[in-house]
Formats: structure tokens, C-alpha cells, sequence
């Protein structure tokens, strides 16, 4: 779990006694005395330590939306939000290939869950390189917090790289570092900014990656190719992959930051319960994901894509889905599609800061994979090669900071396009816990809720992971 860290420069509380006043927030950057003004320098791609990065995220903060519901306090819907959303976040952005002037364009415009990326497990020179820089909050320009990528549960991190800000470097505001990485244990974990962690991964510094195994491209142990281990039996392999990470929102907590407040983190009480950054019923809205033809900027070597490319201008903006301008700043669903006698894999971590209770109605769910650990016994061998301790459930129970990977095979389809005729079998996957599932609105459904939709036939193959193939 995280812990509670010191801030590396001036606190908020320090800050409130100087500059003394909540009208600050509105006021803007000419209303900041010289000492917390920083002049960001250009953070286009540094070349210092070497090798160019896979990937370049920045952090920032920003404004998300979450669906309709009675107002809580005068907390949500927040009063600054920009037109069409109600949620102050700090957050990360993926920002490779963009160029100087568009990555400082990206201030305020964080998204959530942070930009879900994945590598391939190290094979003796592949090392993966994360820069990050550090852009400054918008709306919070007191905060002079530093940043961090904090890979949770790597198993092969040395301090340097870690992110957690006692122990190894931080990123200031207006600078830029790049975490490297060696790959060794393929599975599904979670990273998070380490920086006054219980606050910042809250406010949405948070999301899922995950290592693909050096057995994949193996089409005699499963003929898509595709496994979630080096299992040497082809029993992860798998057609269709979705990523399922969980997190909250403590709507208080959200205002608080966007009116210079400090919440009393003893009175955490989430009121939205979000999947990909996203509550019941915007869970099943569309991606907002482009996979340009021939666009390498974010392809490894072997032409594998590192992250889902999302929509964005010319200014390097997200753009929200075409039916959901709104969730501009949440690109990622979380509909599963697929198709009869299909294997489906589902990736779930959790960040936020209560047990869920994940439950499929109606298909069972196999877990092969627990913490990024292929569910196998351990042989004198050293080898994960021992008894199958993989196991069948309808109900997942996944604590803070765990990850599991599940795997079902999809059902016949009904043949009966039933009184919507929508054409396909509907099941739904929720959180148990029925206080988790609501977002206050009427009805009682919500949160942490989605669907899987079995089709009879006719989906494309999987372009990047929650890809619907529709
Ligand atoms: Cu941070």
C-alpha cells in the first residue's frame, strides 16, 4: 500500500499562509508571486541519457467526466470545471511524437486512467525506455510536486529507476528523466506517480502495463500467437485481450485540489467506482483509438505498438470519441467483444483503495495469472513449471495494489437476437460490492460495471488491447 511521503519543496499549508486565499485558484498565473512561477524550457525528446525513449509521457493535471448524478455537497459537479466536465485530476499523458510546442500545449489536459502501455519481456537487449517530464499543474501552480513512474510489483527495478521519491529521483516541474527497464517477468502489473502517492495516485496518476512473454509468436501451442505467460503448453493463449483497471473518486477529495483544500484522507469515501477511467454507463462507450497506417512513432522494432494510439488534433490534444466528445481525457473502454469458442483475456489491476469484488454472470472465468505470476507451482527446477494451481470462478476478489489475469472462453451464441435485436448475447461484469456499482444515480446501477457482448460472427482481429474489432 502507499505511504505517506514529505513534499520535496513547499506545502500547501505553508503556501496558504503566504499567498492566503482560495481566490488564487481563479485569478491564474498572473496572480503567482515570481518564486513559484517556472518557466517550462522546451521538453522536446532529450537525448542526455542516450537512447532515444519508447515511450514519453508527461504529467499534468486536468478535468474528466463522469456520468450524470445528483450533485454531492457542492463538491460534484465542480464549479471550475471547464463546459461538459465536472472532475479535477492529475494525471499522465502519452506525449511521444509530438513536438515542443505541442507537448507544452498538453498542460491541463491530463487523461484518465493514465496511457495503458505494455513491452516485450527482455531478451538480452531490448531494454525499454520511459522518459517522463514533468509540465506543472494548471489549475494548482503552488504545487511544485515532483513526478515519478513507479513500476508497482517489478520485480527487477534498481533503486534508480523505482520512483519512489525517498529512495530514487524525482522529476520537477519543467524537467524530464527516462526510466530504463529490463522486462524479465511477463504479466499484468500496474504504475503509478510515487510523489505524495496516496494524493496523486487518487487524483489519477495511475494505470496498467504489462510484459508480453517471449513465447509470443509461438502458433503451435495456440494459433493466434498470443499468451499472457511462457506457459509451454499454449493454456494462456488467447484471441482477444482486455484491460480492466480499476480506480475511484472521491468527489471531495477532487474538489479539495481544485480549491487549494486539503481533504482529510481518514474520511476517504469514493463516490464513483471507475473501470479505465470510466463509470457505468460510460464503461461501454467507444474507444477513442487510431492505429494510423504506417505511424512507427509509437511501434517497438518489431512493429508492436507500446501503447493504444489515441485520437488527437493538431495541437496534439485528445479528441474524444465521435458519440462522447466528453470523454475527450478518458479515451480507453471497457465493452469486451468477442466472438464463439473465442479465449478472451482479461487484465485487472486495482489502484484504487478498496477490495472489488469482480463478478461475470453466466461464464466462468479461469484465473491463470496472479501479481504477474502465472499460476503454477514453483519446481526445485526454479522454473513456474509444477502443479496447475490456475482455478475457475465466477467472482473475482482483488485487493489494492493486485493484479489478475483471467481468461474465458466465449459462449455459443443464443441465435436469438431476443426483443432488442441487437444482434448479439449480453453479459455483464460487475463489482459485487453493490455500494461500488452505484453512482448515485437512480436505478442504482453504475461504477464499476460493464458488459460482454458475444457476437455470432463477423468481428475484425484485435488492432491494440479493448479494441472492439467492430
Ligand atoms: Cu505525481
Amino acid at each position: 500500500m502507499p505511504k505517506q511521503t514529505y513534499r520535496n519543496s513547499i506545502s500547501r499549508r505553508d503556501f496558504l499562509k503566504i499567498a492566503g486565499g482560495a481566490a488564487f485558484a481563479v485569478a491564474g498565473a498572473s496572480a503567482i508571486p515570481q518564486v513559484f512561477r517556472r518557466v517550462l524550457r522546451p521538453v522536446s525528446v532529450a537525448e542526455a541519457q542516450g537512447t532515444p525513449p519508447d515511450l514519453y509521457f508527461a504529467g499534468t493535471d486536468g478535468w474528466i467526466s463522469m456520468p450524470p448524478s445528483p450533485p454531492i455537497g457542492f463538491y460534484f459537479p465542480d464549479d471550475l470545471a471547464p463546459p461538459s466536465l465536472d472532475t479535477y485530476i492529475f494525471g499522465f499523458r502519452n506525449i511521444t511524437g509530438l513536438d515542443a510546442t505541442q507537448i507544452t500545449n498538453q498542460k491541463m489536459k491530463a487523461q484518465h486512467s493514465a496511457p495503458l502501455f505494455w513491452v516485450n519481456e527482455y531478451n538480452g537487449s531490448n531494454e525499454f525506455r520511459l522518459q517522463l517530464t514533468n509540465l506543472g499543474l494548471q489549475i494548482r501552480p503552488d504545487l511544485t510536486d515532483s513526478h515519478t513512474v513507479h513500476w508497482h510489483g517489478f520485480r527487477n527495478i534498481i533503486a534508480f529507476y523505482d520512483g519512489e521519491p525517498t529512495g530514487s529521483v524525482s522529476v520537477p516541474v519543467g524537467r524530464n528523466f527516462t526510466y530504463v527497464f529490463r522486462p524479465r517477468d511477463p504479466g499484468t502489473y500496474m504504475y503509478h506517480c510515487h510523489v505524495e502517492d496516496v494524493e496523486h495516485v487518487h487524483m489519477g496518476m495511475t494505470g496498467l502495463v504489462f510484459v508480453r512473454p517471449l513465447q509470443n509468436g509461438n502458433t503451435s501451442l495456440y494459433p493466434s500467437g498470443k499468451y499472457a505467460y511462457n506457459d509451454g503448453d499454449g493454456s494462456t493463449g488467447y484471441d482477444r485481450e482486455f484491460a480492466m483497471f480499476i480506480s475511484e473518486v472521491w468527489a471531495e477529495a477532487h474538489w479539495c485540489d481544485s480549491h487549494i483544500q486539503l481533504p482529510d484522507w481518514s474520511d476517504y469515501r469514493a463516490d464513483f467506482n471507475l473501470l479505465n477511467g470510466r463509470a457505468y454507463p460510460d464503461t461501454v462507450a467507444p474507444n477513442a483509438a487510431l492505429v494510423l497506417p504506417g505511424d512507427v512513432s509509437q511501434q517497438s522494432p518489431d512493429g508492436n505498438y507500446y501503447t493504444v494510439p489515441y485520437r488527437r488534433d493538431g495541437d496534439g490534444d485528445l479528441i474524444g470519441p465521435d458519440s462522447r466528445p466528453d470523454l475527450q481525457y478518458q479515451p480507453l473502454s471497457s465493452l469486451i467483444t468477442c466472438q464463439p469458442g473465442e479465449r478472451v483475456l482479461l487484465r485487472f489491476a486495482n489502484l484504487g483503495f478498496r477490495e472489488a469484488a469482480m463478478t461475470m454472470a453466466g461464464i466462468q472465468m479461469r484465473v491463470i495469472g496472479r501479481d504477474a505470476t502465472l499460476m503454477r507451482g514453483l519446481t526445485s527446477s526454479g522454473l513456474r513449471d509444477g502443479a496447475d494451481t490456475s482455478y475457475e470462478t465466477d467472482t473475482i476478489l482483488i485487493g489494492a495494489g493486485e493484479s489478475f489475469d483471467v481468461i474465458f472462453t466465449a459462449p455459443d451464441f443464443s441465435g436469438d437476437s431476443g426483443s432488442s435485436g441487437l444482434g448479439y448475447d449480453t453479459y455483464v461484469l460487475y463489482n459485487r460490492r453493490l455500494t461500488q456499482v452505484s453512482n448515485l444515480s437512480d436505478g442504482g446501477f453504475g461504477g464499476q460495471r460493464t458488459e460482454v457482448r458475444v457476437y455470432p460472427g463477423g468481428l475484425a482481429s484485435q488492432q491494440y488491447p479493448n479494441d472492439w474489432g467492430i
